[in-house]
């Protein structure tokens, strides 16, 4: 049976896999949740929303008659993991995880690691700061227990209502970010703390060179567990497991 691949998306890897997918004249469809108004546009068809769970997602799989199943969402899009991790193996279906290494701190960085959003939160209990609260929207309510900072929110949306803090300023971008523009932005909001998400990749890490070179503390917050599943890093190697995966064996 000729290749039918689901390609779990929204991010730069994800994207990227679509092209060399479509290149290839491998058949696909690139999903997204919709969390954000527009998702850029993608080289094979498209799919945006919710499936309703795992059980959602099984029967997704078997009407569209997927072979296989590449998981190329975020790091912190753990929920969607494992969804797709049991939703594999009950249907039977190879699944691989199309991944980027967390980020590692070098010489010069002077990272704070926390475990979570919670903990990010508990390492703000502190004199106010400039603070570049830059997590995106969804867990935004979490910081508003800390509103004697000053914060610097990057959402890829305008907010639908005034976000929970006395003192910030909204930015309205989507990445992939530079390194010269977030140390203009930063410089010029006189930043003097980040709290990121231990994303990975290069389409958010801007922002933590930005800090290495103003000498500024970073809160990292490190990625969520998710179970395991066979995890690649290449979009070479995927089109090679693709080319090899037995589609009668699941996850
Ligand atoms: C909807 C769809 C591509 C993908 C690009 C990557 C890079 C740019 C950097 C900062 C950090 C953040 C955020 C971020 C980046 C890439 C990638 C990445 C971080 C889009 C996209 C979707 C989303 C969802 C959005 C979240 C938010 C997170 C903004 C598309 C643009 C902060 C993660 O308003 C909301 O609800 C936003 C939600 C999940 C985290 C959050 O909790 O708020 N991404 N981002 C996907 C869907 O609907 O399924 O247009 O591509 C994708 C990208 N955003 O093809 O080039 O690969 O990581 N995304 C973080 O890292 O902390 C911004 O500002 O410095
Ligand atoms: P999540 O918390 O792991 O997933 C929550 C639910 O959202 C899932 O159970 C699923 O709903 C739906 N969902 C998530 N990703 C989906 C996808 N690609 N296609 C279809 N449905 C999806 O997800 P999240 O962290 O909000 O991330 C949502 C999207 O944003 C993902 O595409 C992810 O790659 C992207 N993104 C997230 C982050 C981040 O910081 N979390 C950063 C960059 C990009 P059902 O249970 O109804 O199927």
């Amino acid at each position: 049976m000729a290749p039918n691949l689901l390609v779990l998306g929204g991010t730069t890897e994800a994207t990227a896999l679509c092209r060399a997918l479509a290149e290839t004249g491998l058949r696909g469809t690139i999903s997204f949740a919709g969390r954000v108004a527009r998702p850029v546009r993608q080289p094979l068809p498209q799919r945006v929303g919710g499936f309703g769970g795992v059980d959602g997602l099984g029967r997704y799989l078997h009407r569209h008659g997927i072979t296989h199943v590449v998981d190329a969402t975020h790091p912190f899009a753990a929920q969607m993991s494992r969804n797709a991790i049991a939703a594999c193996r009950a249907a039977q279906l190879p699944l691989v995880a199309l991944t980027r290494a967390p980020w590692v701190a070098g010489p010069g960085d002077c990272w704070t690691h926390v475990p979570g959003i919670p903990e990010a939160v508990a390492a703000l209990d502190q004199p106010a700061e400039h603070v570049m609260l830059a997590i995106g929207r969804q867990n935004l309510p979490a910081f508003s227990v800390r509103p004697q900072h000053r914060y610097l929110l990057r959402l890829v949306d305008p907010p639908a209502s005034p976000p929970p803090f006395p003192d910030h300023h909204v930015i309205i971008d989507r990445g992939p970010f530079c390194v010269e523009s977030d140390l203009a932005l930063m410089k010029e909001h006189g930043i003097s703390l980040v709290v990121s998400k231990n994303a990975g990749g290069t389409g958010a890490y801007a922002k933590i060179a930005a800090a290495r070179i103003l000498g500024l503390q970073v809160i990292m917050i490190d990625r969520p567990y998710v179970p395991p599943r066979p995890e690649l890093h290449e979009i070479s190697a995927v089109l090679d497991w693709i080319a090899h995966a037995p589609t009668d064996l699941g996850v």
